[in-house]
C-alpha cells in the first residue's frame, strides 16, 4: 500500500472508530473508512431527508450523507400536502432544495411519493362544497398532480415511489377505506404509473410498502404488482421499507421475501431501513402511521441512554441483516435508511409519541455507533458480487 491511501484509510478509520473504540487491532486498519467504500457497487446506499436537514439545519446530516451515502429520499417534502397543499397551488419550494442538494452531491435522487393514503389533503377527494368529487375528476387531479411533480423533476430524480402503502396488513387486499381506493379501486394505481411514466419516460417507477414479509401481506402486494406489469405499465422494482426490530421479522422472512419478487421477475428495494430498540405495544408491527399509543415508563426504557449490552445487540441485528443483504445484491438495487441519526428518527414519534429511540447507525450527536462499524465489517468480509 503506498502511503497516501494508507494515511487516507488511517484518517477515515480514526473518524469512524471516534467515541466508539480505544485500542484497535491491526486488522482494523483495512476497514473502508465510510459506508459507500464498504458497500461499494452492490447496490446505491441511501438515507432520508428531513425538513430540518433540506433548509439547512442539519449541518452534521449534511455532512454524514454527502460521506456514507450516494442516494437520497425525501421523508416529506414531496408528498402530496407539502407539494400541492391547495387545489392548483403548488410549492416546490423545498423539494427544489432537495433536487439542488442531491445534484450539488451528485446523489442518486428518489421521489417519495405519488400516491398515498397519508398526507394527502383532504381537498383532494371534495368539491368545493364540500361533497364528494366524481371518480372522472378524481383521475383527473391525479394524473395534473403527477404530471406537474415529475414533470418538474424530469431528467433529474432516478426513481419514484409512485404507490405507496395501497395494501391492507391483515388480509392483502386494496385498502378501499381509503378515498384513493374507495372512489376509484385499482385503477388509482394504474393510472398513478400511466401518468409518472408519461411525464418521464427515463424515470424508474416503484411500488413501496412495509412488512411485506408477513406472507398475507405480501401476496397481495405481489397480486398487485403483477397486475401493474400485466397492464403493460412501466414498474421497476418493489420497495420493501424494512422498518424492522431486533428480533422480527426472522431472517428466513426477509429472504422469503426477496425470493418471492425476484422469483416474479421484480427487483427489490429497502427504502426505508430502521430497527427500532423500544417495545412495541399489543405486540403492533407495522407502520401505519395513524396508529397511536398512549406511552408508559416501561415502554421507554432508554431515556438516559442505550446500554452497551443494547448496542451490542443492535450491532449484530444490523450485521445479520447486511450479511443477508449483500447475499443478494444481485436482485437488490438500493439500500435506504430512514434518516441519519438517531435524533432524526420518526420512531422517536412512532406508536407512541415523545419516546427516546436508537434505531440507526448514528446516536443523537451524529457519532457513529457500533453498529455502523459491524455493517462495514460484514460488507467487507462478504463474497464480491
Ligand atoms: O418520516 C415521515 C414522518 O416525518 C412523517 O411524520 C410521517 C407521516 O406520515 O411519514 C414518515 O414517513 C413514512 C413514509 O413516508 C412512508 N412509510 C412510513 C414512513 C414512516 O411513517
Amino acid at each position: 500500500m503506498t502511503l497516501i491511501p494508507r494515511l487516507v484509510t488511517l484518517v477515515g478509520f480514526a473518524l469512524l472508530a471516534c467515541g466508539t473504540h480505544a485500542a484497535e487491532p491491526a486488522a482494523a486498519l483495512t476497514l473502508p473508512s465510510t459506508l459507500k467504500d464498504a458497500v461499494g457497487h452492490r447496490f446505491h446506499i441511501g438515507a432520508a431527508l428531513g425538513t430540518d436537514l433540506i433548509k439547512g439545519e442539519d449541518p452534521r446530516g449534511e455532512q454524514l450523507l454527502a460521506t456514507h451515502f450516494n442516494s437520497i429520499t425525501p421523508g416529506n417534502v414531496m408528498k402530496w400536502e407539502y407539494i400541492q397543499p391547495k387545489l392548483d397551488q403548488f410549492a416546490f419550494d423545498l423539494a427544489d432544495r432537495f433536487v439542488a442538494l442531491g445534484q450539488r452531491d451528485r446523489m442518486q435522487l428518489i421521489g417519495h411519493t405519488l400516491m398515498w393514503h397519508s398526507q394527502t389533503p383532504d381537498w383532494v377527494f371534495q368539491n368545493a362544497d364540500g361533497s364528494e368529487i366524481s371518480r372522472e375528476e378524481l383521475l383527473q387531479r391525479l394524473r395534473a398532480h403527477i404530471a406537474a411533480v415529475v414533470g418538474r423533476y424530469k431528467g433529474k430524480v432516478a426513481g419514484w415511489d409512485v404507490v405507496n402503502e395501497a395494501i391492507r396488513d391483515n388480509d392483502g387486499t386494496l385498502r378501499t377505506d381509503k378515498p384513493w381506493y374507495r372512489i376509484l379501486g385499482e385503477e388509482a394505481i394504474f393510472a398513478a404509473f400511466e401518468a409518472a411514466h408519461q411525464a418521464d419516460p427515463d424515470a424508474e417507477l416503484y411500488y413501496n410498502d412495509y412488512s411485506l414479509e408477513n406472507p398475507v401481506k405480501r401476496a397481495g402486494v405481489l397480486k398487485l404488482v403483477q397486475a401493474i406489469r400485466a397492464r403493460g405499465l412501466r414498474i421497476d422494482a418493489v420497495g420493501s421499507q424494512g422498518h424492522w426490530g431486533l428480533d422480527w421479522p426472522t431472517i428466513g422472512a426477509i429472504e422469503a421475501s426477496f425470493n418471492d419478487f425476484t422469483n416474479a421477475g421484480f427487483k427489490v428495494m429497502i427504502t426505508e431501513l430502521d430497527v427500532t430498540m423500544l417495545p412495541r405495544p399489543m405486540n403492533y408491527f407495522g407502520a401505519e402511521i395513524s396508529t397511536l399509543f398512549e406511552s408508559a415508563p416501561e415502554l421507554d426504557p432508554y431515556r438516559a441512554g442505550l446500554p452497551e449490552d443494547k448496542q451490542a445487540e443492535l450491532a449484530r441485528r444490523y450485521a445479520e441483516i447486511f450479511a443477508v443483504f449483500a447475499k443478494h445484491s444481485h436482485n437488490l438495487t438500493r439500500v435506504t435508511f430512514w434518516g441519519t441519526t438517531d435524533r432524526s428518527s420518526w420512531l422517536n414519534n412512532f406508536p407512541i409519541r415523545g419516546r427516546t429511540d436508537y434505531p440507526l447507525l448514528w446516536d443523537r450527536e451524529g457519532e457513529p455507533k457500533p453498529a455502523l462499524r459491524a455493517v462495514i465489517e460484514v460488507l467487507r468480509d462478504a463474497p464480491a458480487p
